[in-house]
């Protein structure tokens, strides 16, 4: 099935939020924690997802959506077509900085993906991927990912995971380079540009990678639990997303 007519409302649907969040960064808007005092959600979060839910059913009411502030409680499953948004990924950069968070979307049909946007809002960089139409960064057409040696690459995670386990710590000493961006989407959609090598995670839930594993598929890049396992897109879970060259070469330091 052509994706052509999904992925334009979907896009359209991310432009809007963007425009909505923009605005929303004019006035105060209420902050609250969720788990721990650093885990924090705005009204704007809120807002940007219930857009989205209002717009999927009624565009495409036999659809679902899983997103991270509230919808997903409905979802437990992935048959047919679900909508895996994160309304803002980054939103302690949202928050601190007022830039490097974005909006993240994958749909996925029967558990796979089918069209992926990860949108920087206030940097207006868009990874778009359709499935088997490749992936693009502002309309550019990203190419599949080089083989490239670790100790030339840049390699992306939290330094807090450094503290907590030893063998990346080899993998910091082996590579040209350590980076941390602060959103989940982005780091991946850097991965899948060829910007940054490697991303590692250790607790992250569907909707930060739903729409980086969309895009980065298409670009032959590998991402799976930390432990080397498939990604289901339904719990909370770690993530190694890199490229295929990249992967192996990390993977060798894990065991
Ligand atoms: P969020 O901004 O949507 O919460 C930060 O390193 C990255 O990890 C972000 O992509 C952030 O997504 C994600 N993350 C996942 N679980 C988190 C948590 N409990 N607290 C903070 N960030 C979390
Ligand atoms: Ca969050
Ligand atoms: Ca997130
Ligand atoms: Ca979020």
């Amino acid at each position: 099935m052509d994706h052509a007519h999904l992925k334009q409302k979907a896009l359209s649907y991310v432009e809007e939020a963007a425009a909505f969040i923009k605005d929303a960064m004019k006035n105060t808007y209420g902050i609250d924690t969720k788990a721990n005092k650093d885990d924090l959600v705005t009204d704007v979060d809120r807002n940007v997802e219930k857009l989205f839910i209002d717009k999927v059913a009624k565009d495409f009411p036999d659809h679902r959506l899983m997103g991270e502030e509230g919808s997903y409680k409905d979802i437990d499953d992935l048959s047919g077509y679900v909508w895996i948004l994160d309304p803002i990924d980054g939103t302690v950069n949202f928050v601190h900085m007022g830039t490097y968070f974005a909006i993240s979307l994958g749909i996925f049909k029967d558990g796979e993906p089918v069209i992926g946007i990860i949108l920087d809002v206030m940097n207006d960089e868009w990874f778009v991927s359709e499935a088997g139409k490749g992936a693009e960064l502002n309309g550019k057409r990203l190419p599949q990912l080089p083989d490239v040696a670790l100790d030339e690459a840049l390699v992306s995670f939290n330094t807090g995971w450094v503290l907590k386990d030893t063998r990346l710590q080899e993998i910091v000493k082996k590579a040209r380079g350590t980076r941390s961006y602060g959103s989940a989407a982005l780091e991946m959609a850097y991965v899948a540009s060829g910007r940054i090598d490697a991303y590692i995670s250790m607790n992250l839930a569907p909707w930060d990678v739903a729409g980086g594993w969309a895009v980065l598929k298409e670009v032959g890049g590998v991402a799976t639990t930390y432990e080397g396992n498939e990604l289901t897109f339904l719990q909370k879970d770690t993530l190694f997303a890199a490229s295929p060259s990249i992967y192996k070469q990390i993977n060798a330091h894990l065991k």
